[in-house]
């Protein structure tokens, strides 16, 4: 970053504190993960300058040629690897996609059925601060009080009650499976759209270790930096464009699926395409398409799974015993820390966890009874099932122990060891 360096060295920088930070420390967040230094280079490339309003072949600005083949590229590789019928590669991140598909099957004052934020939702399946709960009639579904597992039954009672034009599966703090053909079966029974949000599973669904939506969703959203490992960005994904045509808000015109998200991007939502990100997620999906990434997915859920045993040995709680996909919530409840005091704590040790509301919680957002812990960013690294087990026992031996200055020290040496033992960037060093 000669460039940089010379022109900002304050950004150039903090840069490089950033790249230690990530370099020296145990990255646990479950929806961040480190993209190859490829995806890194198409994204600060020369793409970043042009406008490309429109799709391939229908632009409003000249010039396209090159943008065409790169954004035909990446929708190709994700009708591919998907095995869907229609890709947008657009939306700016998980947020915009949402919205968009919002924007493009429904209108104002509609009701659409989420999972509730607090019990592991996300902010854009109808919280009623956001967009999704302000300009919709959102109702939300969560999980059973006793084994905090999605019940199949009470949510085909509340969409019957309901009648949602829109059901939206998806988690972000949800350590199970998500039953998608039973979601299917919910909508059909009430003539709803289904949207799944795979943001978080998106490469466990690739490796096989997570039941595909495309059998079943009508419409299928994913962010494309957290498991799958790309940029930051989104895509909304088509398993069938159906030749049933569908009413526009205001208009006497119908369009079928695929049209009407593509419309509800732009001109609906965004304007020109970020063609930096759109070159980026499309070097992902490549590295997606190998055997190699298939190992990825599977070893993110097997330390998880061994991480989560390790946790439950040293006397911690996990929210429903334990895990099948890449992420652990973890009840402090009786550890007499809240979520916020063991995120402090924990980041004194450089491990980087995020605190969590767990189901049912009595505490507030910012100062939960929980934490969230996910694997995807440590696999990455190379890291193994025995790594999490030593990972497990600091993390439940610092929650014990908060104010034992020991029991850090020994914390940080077993940090050190660990990211030693598997570097991270050592070629942008
Ligand atoms: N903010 C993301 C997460 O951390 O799960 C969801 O968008």
């Amino acid at each position: 970053m000669s460039y940089l360096s010379n022109t900002d060295p304050n950004i150039y920088e903090l840069i490089n504190d950033e790249l230690k930070r990530q370099q020296n420390g145990l990255e646990m967040i479950p929806s961040e993960n480190f993209t190859s230094p490829a995806v890194l280079e198409a994204l600060g490339s020369v793409l970043t300058n042009k406008y490309s309003e429109g799709y391939p072949g229908k632009r409003y600005y000249g010039g396209n040629q090159v943008i065409d083949q790169v954004e035909e590229t990446c929708r190709n590789r994700a009708k591919e690897l998907f095995g869907v019928a229609h890709a947008n590669v657009q939306p700016y991140s998980g947020s915009p996609a949402n919205q968009a598909v919002y924007f493009a099957l429904l209108n104002p004052g509609d009701t659409v059925l989420g999972m509730e934020l607090a019990q592991g939702g996300h902010l854009t399946h109808g919280y009623k601060l956001n967009f999704s709960g302000k300009y919709y009639h959102s109702v939300s579904y969560g999980v059973d009080r006793e084994t905090k597992l999605l019940n199949y039954e009470a949510i085909r009672e509340i969409a019957k009650k309901e009648k949602p034009k829109l059901i939206v599966c998806g988690a972000t703090a949800y350590p199970r499976q998500i039953d998608f053909s039973e979601f299917k079966k919910i909508a059909n029974e009430v003539n709803s759209y289904l949207l799944a949000d795979i943001s978080h599973i998106v490469g466990l669904i690739i490796a096989g270790t997570h039941q595909s939506p495309v059998p079943y969703a009508d419409v299928i959203m994913t962010t494309t930096h957290k498991t799958l490992r790309g940029p930051r960005g989104a895509m909304i994904l088509l398993p069938k464009v159906e030749d049933r045509l569908h009413e526009l808000y205001h208009s006497e015109s119908k369009r079928n699926l695929a049209e009407l998200i593509d419309a509800a991007i732009i001109p609906g939502l965004q304007g020109g395409p970020h063609n930096h990100q759109t070159a980026a997620i499309a070097v992902a999906l490549k590295e997606a398409m190998t055997d190699e990434f298939k190992n990825y997915g599977r070893q993110i859920v097997a330390n998880a799974k061994s991480l989560a045993e390790s946790l439950i040995e040293n006397g911690l709680e996990l929210v429903t015993g334990g895990t099948d996909n890449h992420l652990i919530l973890v009840d402090l409840t009786k550890t007499g820390l809240s979520g916020a005091e063991a995120e402090k704590l924990l980041d004194e040790v450089s491990i980087t966890v995020n605190k969590n509301m767990i189901p049912f919680d009595p505490r507030k957002p910012l100062d939960p009874s929980g934490i969230r812990l996910g694997t995807p960013a440590l696999t990455t690294r190379g890291f193994t099932e025995n790594d999490m087990q030593v990972i497990g026992k600091t993390i439940a031996e610092i929650i014990k122990n908060p104010i034992n200055e020991s029991i850090k020290m020994e914390a940080r040496r077993v940090v050190a060891e660990l990211t030693t033992a598997h570097p991270l960037y050592q070629e942008l060093v």
